[in-house]
């Protein structure tokens, strides 16, 4: 029974468009009614009608202790006493930043924002403010937040919506935005080649996220850094979904590769809407005040948002088991969920790496978002509302990463097991 979530939706559409605050979370897709939720602990969520979920969605990523982890908790509510904001810097941000300069060795200096967006936003400035290019390449299906320059062929909400083109994104921004396949290094090239001499920078997701879970092909990012090595470009890595999830030092360290520039959101906040982008200091000293490209804010560096921040991440570092123990729970589940979707007898794949995995009703290998897009997504959608029924929040979209959380426990993924089993059943 969800009548309370069906009325909260309702009222929602009457004062913000389309009931919410970001696309996804509409359920536009998979059809139906937004669940909304009341609270949340360890694993679960609880919705307005007291329904419990087990959640696989983790706020797309930043839960990674799970929900309301108590050391986290008891920081923000320490913290509060002394003013939420004051625009003016503070200790705890240099203990921030000294904290990630020592879980990315890679990092000289880092520049705190309030999320991801403006962490890409900002790193793509500094690209063309420090080698004189305008053109970006990006790949389909890669989301970096909603800046215009990331919008052309953009995965998550652009692609579970469809949207191609963006009405409001100029034809001069969309044509310094140059587009390539995910995992394909010669059509990089290729673009390299005529562009010579005007691509700032590449940016990507080490591992994709935003068209359900897909990684890197050995050899791919490698190549893109020698590329760039060789042409002068800036490589940037969009760890907002990986950094700190799949490694303390995140993609770059599970990878074993550097960027010049790297982004972070999500678990980087705790839950608190934090974003930080950072690199070498010959490009980040640029940023202004040490140079002109200009980036700014208010609520930068927070302190309610680093204490929840460095809470997380000190959390993460000193106790690096955890990273164990999560890609030991989703090889569970992802062995669980094998078993069950090889015994229901039509085609699937299982993309997994680290705590991000997804599910494509598909008989080719997921590799880039054209396999993405043409899995039976349908079918996606369907297994989605089965889930949610027998108590499964995975994301509403085909073309997301599920993130797991160390609070879910092997009960918890045996439950989740046992729903796929019955809920593939329901699926046609
Ligand atoms: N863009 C997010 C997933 N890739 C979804 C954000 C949200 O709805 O919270």
């Amino acid at each position: 029974m969800i009548e309370k979530s069906i009325q909260l939706f309702q009222r929602a559409q009457q004062s913000i468009p389309g009931g919410v605050n970001s696309p996804v979370r509409a359920f536009k897709s998979v059809g139906g009614t937004p669940i909304f939720i009341k609270n949340a602990k360890g694993p679960y969520l609880y919705d307005a009608d007291g329904n419990r979920y087990i959640d696989y969605i983790a706020s797309w990523g930043p839960m990674i202790l799970g929900h309301a982890y108590d050391p986290v908790v008891k920081a923000i509510q320490e913290r509060a006493v002394y003013s939420t904001s004051y625009g003016a810097p503070t200790e705890l941000e240099i203990e921030m930043a000294e904290l990630i300069l020592s879980m990315v060795p890679n990092v000289d200096l880092i520049r705190m924002v309030s999320s991801g967006t403006e962490a890409c936003m900002s790193a793509l400035r500094l690209a063309r403010g420090y080698t004189g290019r305008n053109k970006v390449i990006k790949f389909e299906g890669h989301y970096h937040g909603h800046a215009d320059s990331f919008l052309v062929k953009a995965g998550s909400g652009l692609a579970t919506f469809g949207i191609q083109q963006v009405p409001g994104i100029t034809v001069g921004v969309a044509a310094d935005t140059l587009v390539a396949a995910y995992n394909n290094l010669d059509q990089v090239k290729q673009l390299v080649a005529e562009n010579k001499g005007e691509v700032a920078c590449i940016i990507l997701e080490p591992v994709a996220g935003n068209m359900g879970c897909i990684l890197p092909r050995p050899g791919f990012l490698e190549g893109i850094r020698r590329l760039c090595d060789e042409e002068g470009i800036v490589f940037i890595l969009d760890e907002v979904m990986t950094g700190f999830r799949l490694a303390p030092g995140g993609a770059q360290e599970k990878l074993g590769i550097k960027a010049d520039l790297v982004t972070y959101g999500k678990v980087i906040g705790g839950g608190m809407p934090v974003g930080a982008f950072g690199g070498k200091k010959e490009i980040m000293q640029h940023i202004s005040p040490l140079g002109n490209v200009y980036q700014a804010g208010t609520l930068s560096g927070n302190p309610i948002a680093m204490i929840a921040g460095y809470t997380t991440l000190k959390t993460l570092k000193d106790n690096p088991t955890i990273y164990t123990e999560l890609d030991e729970k989703t090889v569970y589940l992802k062995n669980g969920l094998n078993e069950v979707l090889a015994s229901w007898g039509q085609p699937y794949v299982i993309n997994q790496f680290g705590s991000m995995i997804s599910i494509h009703f598909s008989s080719h290998p997921v590799t880039d978002f054209a396999t993405a897009a043409s899995a039976n997504n349908k079918m996606f959608n369907q297994f989605f509302h089965a889930m949610l029924n027998k108590g499964i929040y995975l994301p509403p979209s085909a073309f997301e990463s599920w993130f797991l959380n160390n609070a879910l426990s092997y009960e918890d993924l045996d439950e989740t097991i046992k729903a796929a089993k019955e809920s593939l059943e329901e699926v046609k």
